[in-house]
């Protein structure tokens, strides 16, 4: 399956959900309050955000009155360039070697991420190894190791209970030594408390800085598109514990709420690197505004 094809297919949903309401809206060709009235509702109904909403329909109304708009399909094509504006075209684009640290609340979808990643830079040419740093919850390293074969890569893994900065020293040793380009390392997603995990993770962080200095480093926060709104407070309390450089927005297949990606730029005005639509290792892409408005609206 195409790539666009592969968006398009993953945001089916949302699209249901808000680019159908919209068409049918913009069809019209009716451009008063009552429309401005329900385009908020629309654009809310899919968790575009409060602000996000505002903002947009603040530039479609300015858009539209600077230009005296009547046509349906030269103000749809104007709602288009506003999303597409404000979700912005920044790609991850790493230096290497780099170190990729992937972060998140318990099951948004890291270690499948991780899985994906790997099969992406290594399409790419590269050579990758994975730190298997989710020392916490049973099983962890083994699911990734199934991830590490589909991806044809190596692991770092280390018994449960382990000391998940320990596997990070000796995945980054190992990439030194063999000259790897890519580092990328699985965290855990719980751990008795959620201070522990910060300070995890914050360790984790210092040892990357400290073992690897010449390193690229980028830390992506992984976000569940289900669970909407709620994301970005999440990416509040990661980026709190460690810089957050870029965010993954996964099941975007299984949800009609793939506005929230604009509050999301909106708000917190972190890129979104990636996006995952489904469970398998080429289920991940990497964002791009236009196809993503286009599989939205
Ligand atoms: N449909 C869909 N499912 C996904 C996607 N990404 C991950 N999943 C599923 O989400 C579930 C959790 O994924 P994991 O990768 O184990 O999540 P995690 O964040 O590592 O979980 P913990 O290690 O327990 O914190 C799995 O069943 C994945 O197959 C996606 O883009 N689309
Ligand atoms: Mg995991």
């Amino acid at each position: 399956m195409g790539f666009f094809k592969k968006i398009i297919d993953g945001l089916k949903k949302t699209k249901q959900q808000i680019g159908f309401k919209l068409n049918e809206l913009f069809k019209r060709g009716i451009f008063d309050e009552d429309f401005y009235d329900e385009l908020e509702f629309i654009l809310l109904s899919s968790d575009v955000g409060e602000e996000t909403t505002v903002d947009i329909i603040d530039q479609l109304r300015e858009r539209m009155r600077t230009d005296r708009v009547s046509d349906p399909n030269k103000a749809y094509g104007y709602l288009r360039d506003v999303l597409s504006d404000i979700l912005g075209d920044e790609k991850m684009n790493p230096s290497y070697p780099c170190v990729i640290m992937v972060a998140g609340v318990n099951g948004v979808g890291k270690t499948t991420t991780i899985g994906k990643l790997a099969n992406i830079f290594v399409k790419q040419g590269k050579s990758v190894v994975i730190a298997a740093a989710d020392t916490f919850r049973a099983a962890a390293s083994e699911q990734l190791e199934v991830w590490a074969n589909r991806a044809k890569v190596r692991i770092i893994m280390h018994e449960e209970g382990s000391d998940p900065a320990a596997v990070v020293f000796d995945a980054i040793s190992s990439a030194k030594s063999k000259g790897t380009d890519v580092v990328l390392v699985d965290t855990a997603g719980r751990l008795h408390n959620k201070k522990n995990l910060m300070e995890e993770l914050k360790k984790i962080n210092r040892v990357i800085d400290r073992e690897y200095p010449n390193a690229d480093r980028k830390n992506l926060i992984v976000l569940d598109a289900t669970t909407g709104q709620n994301a970005i407070a999440q990416v509040d309390i990661f980026n709190e514990a460690i810089d957050i450089d870029g965010i993954v927005l996964t099941k975007l297949d299984g949800t009609a709420k793939g506005g929230v990606v604009l509050a999301i730029k909106h708000d917190m005005d972190i890129p979104v690197y990636y996006v995952g639509v489904g469970e398998g290792i080429d289920d991940l892409m990497e964002f791009d505004a236009a196809s993503y408005v286009e599989g939205i609206i």
